[in-house]
């Protein structure tokens, strides 16, 4: 949603403007690129054309950490490349994704085929391989590891999609709790956090699982017309034969009521991802961890029993992105915006939703768990305050207008 959107909303405005004019170096502080040997340089120009505003979070992540970040980012998204190219052939992608670990330890592979936007990671992958070899022993292992897992999960959902809730559940853990893993093991391996951050398996998982499934709810239409089917069959085969009828405006009651059951699901990963984050002590890293969060929690409120998501992508204001991820940076204040969104949605569920009393359980275990002193503020908190700000502003103009208009009368008259 563009810029204009938060003009509505004058503290989105104030956020927009310090984040243009430099006000949030403490959450993204500039790196020095100058330093760097060029391969590693053009690993982050890389990470800044795959996804500018999430390559400053990962920017700021401090010591050795950083690179080893960039690094597990690229392979992670040339790994995804394959997977998502569907002019690449079924019968040379499975065995491409199993042996895609192998590659990080030659010197030139790559692969010039790709048709997908982020083509670049695969066509100077030597580049990315370079750079992964230069990293300590422990990073290249969780690195490769997690990317030999994955790609063999990969295989699995190729020509197939989610039927039941617990396939949804092991696709999106082969394509995200897996990415939560590793960078847990990573951050532990910097021993800039405690070991049991790495330990602790499912907690990671749900990391992934909390953003992918938000994702996956919020892409419904775009990929489904792309006959690229997310959503389990458990949810949608109740309202229809096909995926896809669940975009036909006279079925907007069934979809909706679909919606609904798949973020009532989503939102019983909070817990795990709210006892993750209270375990992080470094500042960067915790940053790193709660922004993709609080955005997906956000986003889960705008779609939550929104008939657009059948309509059109239904993303989150870029003022609200900003003010969110300025804020983000303390476990109480990541605890506000948790609350903020979920009594929004406790504030709609409809009385009739198939899925009322479990959703109404997790969103009351959410404000349990997200209870603090000081709430988030957003737009309708300041209401009164810019009403009457529109109105003195108001006053001021018409004010200066008649006195205008009456000089001109007089001028005119005499
Ligand atoms: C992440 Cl290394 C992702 N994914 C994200 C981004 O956040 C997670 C891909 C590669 C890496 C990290 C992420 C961030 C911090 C901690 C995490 C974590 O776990 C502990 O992953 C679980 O979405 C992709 C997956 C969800 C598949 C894992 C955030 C991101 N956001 C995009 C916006 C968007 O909507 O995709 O990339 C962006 O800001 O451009």
């Amino acid at each position: 949603m563009g810029l204009l959107s938060s003009l509505a909303h004058p503290e989105e405005v104030v956020a927009l403007l310090k984040f243009k004019f430099g006000g949030c170096e403490t959450v993204m502080p500039k790196c020095d690129f100058s330093t760097m040997p060029p391969t590693r340089r053009r690993c982050y120009e890389f990470l800044k054309m795959t996804s500018r505003s999430f390559a400053a979070v990962i920017q700021a992540l401090e010591g050795d950490l950083r690179d080893a970040v960039c690094i597990f980012y690229l392979v992670l998204r040339a790994l995804d490349t394959v997977e998502d190219d569907m002019t690449i052939p079924i019968d040379v992608k499975v065995p491409m994704l199993k042996a895609f670990y192998t590659h990080l330890r030659e010197s030139d592979w790559r692969f010039m085929e790709s048709n997908e936007k982020d083509k670049m990671v695969l066509e100077e992958f030597p580049v990315i391989a370079t750079e992964f070899q230069a990293l300590a022993p422990i990073y290249q292992t969780v690195i490769s590891d997690i990317c030999q897992q994955m790609g063999e999960g990969m295989t699995i959902y190729l020509d197939q999609s989610p039927d039941s809730m617990d396939d949804w559940n092991e696709y999106c853990h082969y394509v995200a709790g897996l990415v939560g893993i590793g960078l847990s093991r990573l951050f532990s391996a910097s021993a800039m956090e405690d070991t049991v951050v790495g330990e602790d398996t499912r907690l990671a998982n749900s990391m992934g699982l909390f953003l992918q499934k938000t994702n996956i709810i919020r892409d419904f239409l775009e990929d489904v017309l792309q006959e690229r089917e997310f959503w389990p069959k458990e949810a949608w085969g109740k309202y229809g034969k096909k995926m896809l009828e669940l975009s036909r405006p006279e079925k907007r009651g069934d979809a909706v009521a679909c919606l609904n059951e798949l973020i009532t699901n989503a939102l019983h990963h909070i817990p795990d991802v709210l006892t993750y984050m209270s375990r992080l002590r470094n500042q960067s890293i915790f940053n790193f961890c709660a922004i993709p969060q609080v955005m997906a929690v956000a986003t889960l409120e705008r779609c939550y029993n929104n008939p657009a998501v059948f309509a059109g992508v239904v993303k989150i204001r870029k003022g609200e992105a900003v003010k969110m991820m300025m804020e983000a940076t303390t476990m109480d204040s990541v605890k506000a915006i948790f609350s903020h969104f979920t009594t929004h949605i406790k504030e709609r569920i409809p009385p009739n939703d198939p899925s009322v009393v479990t959703t109404r359980a997790i969103v009351d275990r959410t404000l349990t768990l997200t209870k603090v002193e000081q709430p988030y503020v957003s737009t309708s908190a300041y209401y009164p305050l810019y009403v009457s700000c529109a109105m003195l502003m108001g006053a001021i103009v018409w004010q200066y207008w008649t006195g205008i208009s009456n000089v001109v009368n007089n001028v005119s008259s005499s």
